[in-house]
């Protein structure tokens, strides 16, 4: 008798969809209730959409014997982040409409719509397609957003960059033509059976996620996911990339079979090659990954458990063009270049701080309404960096001087701290269902008393990494990060520290279970330390990984 793990449930409810249609028609008919069946909750996230509820309210509805207070999250699928300025009108007239009048930017560069109740979902999606974009595989077991280092416009370098992410994005779609079918048409768009060439019906065991970066900018995190390309540069061209695999942050608490681990460079390839390199990891992933235990099941699991020699050999069996051997790369920092920038052709870009990636008007701070005024004045592209800032980019001289008055007369300021800058917050609470700790709500004011402590020090134009997440699933890529906020309860994080400043090292856990007092007492007399006695361009995670504080 063979003794075969059982697949998860996840694995049959694949089989069984007819390709990501499951009874998704019949659940977002279903007036009764504002949620959709445990199984369709599933078989949604593969069309980009999850169904979420509002936690604040949870003790008051249940008080009230009321059903959860149900809406759905929509993520769109934007390769490398870029939004033409009539697609960002359209966007932020959805979050007004149909939404809760916010729009999220996220980690890896792409928008997130939350609050958008059943009624509201299709005609949602049908304002997303009728300006060519889509939310298709932006969740599931499929590739994700392709994340690029941004600004096409920045130069020829960025340009051929931002086409292989577009070419992978598209080489590895599904090809079901279900999202169509259930949200937008109604209509077969396909006769069955359908195929799924490269994914086969039950897709991959997990998630994929792929990103590109163009050094010496790491703002990506290429160490973090499954696959990776760093770009090879000569005479101001993308010549190849090297490929690295492996890298993934997700983690259970007190489960330590699960971890954060940073990929491994394993070769290089020609820019031709590329896609074909992205299918060979993608299918080796799809034949060998874990099926049976979807907290195992990520590749960076496959390759700890079965080797990466073996693992390389088994994409390049699958390659007609082997890989060579990697070639050197230097990585700075993994932040975004903020502020105006000139581009080669003299046109104009600014990378504009936004506080966690939240579009919105609040009180005086009028950034969602400002940036509709940019958008309707000017033939301007928007393109979200993978640290939640946003791009206004192709500014000409006259406009570059209108888009600071429209800032100025919203009352956005162009920049923020140095710290809060880079700093990164997840989602987490209201909307998060695996939030245990809050994020995004609260690192703002975390971030204004690590700001005072630091200047006490003298380190205010210090650059340092700060990234938080209300659980330890690392959706702002905590474990990278100089010092990572992990949360484990309410109020209560896991202090990690010692990442380096190009995202290239994991950091460690320093404190378990710290609330804010203690988060402070503790950093306290380490940048005191950190002040006197670092060396000459020393980060502070090098810093406390040479003197062996961590
Ligand atoms: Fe994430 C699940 C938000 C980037 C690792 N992530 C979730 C969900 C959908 C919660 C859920 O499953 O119910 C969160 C929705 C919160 C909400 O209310 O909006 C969520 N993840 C996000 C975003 C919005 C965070 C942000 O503040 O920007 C990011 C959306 C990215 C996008 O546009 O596609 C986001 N998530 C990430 C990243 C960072 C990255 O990809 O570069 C990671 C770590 C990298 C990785 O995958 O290893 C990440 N999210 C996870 C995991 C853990 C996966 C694992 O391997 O264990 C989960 C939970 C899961 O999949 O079971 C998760
Ligand atoms: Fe939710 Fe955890 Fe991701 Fe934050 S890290 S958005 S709490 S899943």
């Amino acid at each position: 008798m063979t003794d075969t793990p059982k697949l998860s449930h996840n694995e049959t409810i694949k089989t069984k969809s007819r390709f990501l249609r499951g009874t998704l028609e019949e659940g977002l008919a279903e007036a009764a209730t504002g949620a959709i069946s445990e199984d369709d909750q599933q078989l949604i996230k593969f069309h980009g959409i999850y169904l979420q509820d509002d936690r604040d309210l949870r003790p008051e509805r249940a008080k009230r014997k009321l059903d959860k207070a149900y809406s759905f999250m929509a993520r769109l699928r934007v390769p490398g982040g870029v939004l033409s300025a009539a697609q960002y009108l359209a966007m932020n007239k959805l979050a007004d409409e149909r939404g809760n009048g916010t729009l999220r930017l996220t980690t890896r560069q792409s928008i997130q719509f939350h609050g958008v109740i059943k009624t509201n979902l299709k005609p949602a999606l049908r304002q997303i397609d009728s300006v060519l974009l889509d939310t298709i595989a932006a969740c599931g077991d499929v590739n994700r957003n392709v994340m690029c280092t941004p600004n096409e416009f920045a130069g020829p370098v960025y340009a051929q960059a931002e086409q292989s992410a577009r070419d992978i994005s598209t080489h590895l779609l599904p090809r079901s033509g279900a999202w169509r079918e259930v949200f937008i048409d109604g209509e077969k768009v396909t006769a069955e059976p359908e195929a799924e060439p490269i994914y086969g019906a039950t897709y991959l065991p997990r998630k994929f996620k792929i990103a590109i970066a163009v050094p010496p900018q790491n703002d990506v995190d290429v160490f973090a996911h499954d696959l990776s390309y760093i770009a090879i540069v000569e005479k101001n061209a993308v010549i190849g990339y090297n490929v690295v695999i492996g890298g993934g942050m997700g983690a259970t608490h007190g489960d330590a079979e699960t971890f954060p681990r940073v990929g491994d460079v394993i070769g290089y390839c020609s820019v031709d090659n590329a896609v074909a390199v992205a299918e060979a990891v993608l299918t080796a992933q799809r034949d060998f990954g874990n099926r049976s235990n979807r907290r195992r099941a990520r590749l960076k699991y496959t390759i700890v458990d079965r080797g990466l020699d073996w693992f390389v050999e088994q994409v390049n069996a699958r390659l007609a063009v082997k890989l060579e051997p990697a070639r050197p790369f230097k990585f700075t920092d993994n932040g975004d270049r903020m502020g105006w920038h000139k581009g080669p052709d003299g046109l104009s870009h600014l990378t504009l701080f936004v506080e966690n990636g939240r579009l919105a008007d609040v009180g005086d701070w009028r950034l969602k309404s400002a940036l509709v005024a940019i958008a309707q004045m000017h033939d301007v592209s928007f393109i979200i960096t993978p640290n939640q800032n946003l791009i206004i980019a192709r500014a000409d001289a006259q406009a570059v001087a209108k888009i600071e008055a429209v800032l100025a007369e919203h009352g956005v300021p162009l920049r923020g701290s140095v710290l809060r800058e880079a700093a990164m917050a997840c989602v987490a609470l209201p909307t998060c269902g695996l939030a245990l700790a809050e994020s995004e709500r609260y690192l703002p004011s975390l971030i204004t008393k690590l700001d005072a402590l630091l200047a006490e020090h003298g380190l205010d134009k210090q650059p340092v990494t700060v990234r938080m997440t209300g659980c330890p699933n690392g959706c702002a890529r905590p474990y990278i990060s100089e010092i990572g906020f992990v949360g484990r309860n309410p109020g209560k994080y896991n202090l990690h520290l010692g990442g380096a400043a190009d995202g290239s090292r994991l950091n460690r856990i320093f404190r378990e279970d710290a609330d804010e007092a203690e988060i402070l007492t503790t950093l306290s007399p380490m940048f005191a330390d950190y002040a006197k006695n670092r060396r000459a361009e020393e980060g502070f995670g090098d810093f406390v990984t040479r003197t062996k504080i961590i």
